[in-house]
């Protein structure tokens, strides 16, 4: 098992709102997150088709750990497989929120929600992580609804029509990114695994 204290996680997203978000959260508590793309180019990663988050983010990890090989074995790996599911959608996009924001976008998810009873949504984030010695999964959900239109500009993807329950009603395209960490899947998730690397090993 790696030793905790050197505090440095690679990142390997092609998401750069992901890793501005979580790069900017695991430094309040300490742990340097670095974007294993730039430290090692060229690396690839197909998403595979399954319905289960934690199981699509440990595919991408496991993809990640056999082109690194041994080449970054004083540091930890991560990877995040997120997304919107929205109640009354039967959990749509899910999975497959990264492909359908780029086809329709946050537009073509409102023309979806025509006429639709509840606007009920979450978005759950889940993290798969090497820690040198084995994969370990977190994951963070936020409960919320989907705005009627596109509001504010912060933020990323879906963030202009979802409006977070424990918030004051504003999108998180509203909110500044430290406001969005105090609520989001993302910050969940980020959250215990900080908290599991900064528990000293007995
Ligand atoms: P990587 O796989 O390279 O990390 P990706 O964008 O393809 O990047 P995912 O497959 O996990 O990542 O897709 C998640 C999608 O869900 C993402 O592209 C957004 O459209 C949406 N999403 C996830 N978290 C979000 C957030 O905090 N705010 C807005 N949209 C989010």
């Amino acid at each position: 098992m790696l030793d905790s204290t050197s505090k440095r996680i690679l990142f390997h997203t092609g998401n750069k709102g992901k890793f501005l978000e979580a790069s900017e959260l695991m430094m309040s508590r300490g742990i340097r997150l670095e974007l294993l793309s730039v430290l090692k180019p060229g690396i690839r990663v197909i998403e595979p088709q399954m319905n289960a988050f934690n199981e699509v983010a440990t595919s991408k990890l496991r993809q990640v750990l056999e082109q690194i090989g041994d080449e970054f074995d004083d540091d930890w790996i991560m990877v995040e497989d997120s997304g919107l599911l929205i109640d009354e959608l039967g959990g749509f996009p899910g999975p497959y929120s990264s492909y359908v924001y780029s086809r329709i976008g946050p537009n073509g998810i409102l023309r979806l929600m025509d006429g639709v009873g509840t606007r009920n949504a979450r978005y759950t984030a889940s993290l798969s992580v090497w820690n040198g010695s084995e994969i370990q999964s977190f994951e963070g959900f936020c409960e919320g609804i989907i705005a009627l239109e596109p509001k504010g500009d912060q933020g990323f993807g879906y963030d202009p029509i979802f409006i977070p329950i424990e918030g004051d009603g504003r999108t998180f395209s509203e909110m500044t990114k430290f406001e969005k960490s105090r609520l989001s899947h993302r910050a969940n998730a980020l959250n215990i695994l900080s908290d599991a690397m900064l528990v000293p090993s007995i």
